[in-house]
């Protein structure tokens, strides 16, 4: 559905690397609608939860550090499989497995420092979304390129 929802952040390091106005340009210039966005700093707390199918893993401390350690840019954009293309504008999660073209695979090197977060599912992105967000931070809006961008 043209609807679908996906959390997308970029995590300190692209904030610090200044290449917050290329990860939005790559949703904005594909035709995907901008639905939220604010910058955050997030607690250890909020990222625990996050991250919270991650707790067990060797890296978990590690990626909260990193995670806390700056703003975030946190963002919900929409539209048909959203979720599913936005991972693959993101790239693999290992940026050396990154396909060229991708944002992980032009922008970054290390999967510690992978710069971009994207939901992993329709039902994580409906979580992430609610975790990061209230509702009334939820624009509803048409798009005005709609009728240019699907048939
Ligand atoms: O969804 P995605 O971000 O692509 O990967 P996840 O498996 O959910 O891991 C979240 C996050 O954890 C990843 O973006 C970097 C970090 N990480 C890591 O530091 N080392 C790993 N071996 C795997 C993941
Ligand atoms: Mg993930």
């Amino acid at each position: 559905s043209t609807t679908e929802r996906t959390f997308i952040a970029i995590k300190p390091d692209g904030v610090q690397r200044g290449l917050v106005s290329k990860i939005i340009e790559r949703f904005e210039v594909r035709g995907y609608k901008l639905v939220a966005i604010k910058m955050v700093q997030p607690t250890q707390e909020h990222l625990e939860t996050h991250y919270q199918d991650l707790k067990t893993k060797p890296f978990f401390a590690g990626l909260i550090q990193y995670m806390k350690s700056g703003p975030i840019v946190a963002m919900v954009w929409e539209g048909l499989d959203a979720v599913r293309q936005g991972r693959a504008m993101l790239g693999a999660t290992n940026p050396l497995q990154s396909a060229p073209g991708s944002i992980r695979g032009d922008f970054c090197i290390q999967t510690g420092r992978n710069i971009c977060h994207g939901s992993d599912s329709v039902e994580s992105a409906n979580h992430e979304i609610s975790l990061w967000f209230k509702e009334d931070e939820l624009c509803s809006y048409k798009h005005n390129s709609q009728n240019l961008i699907y048939e």
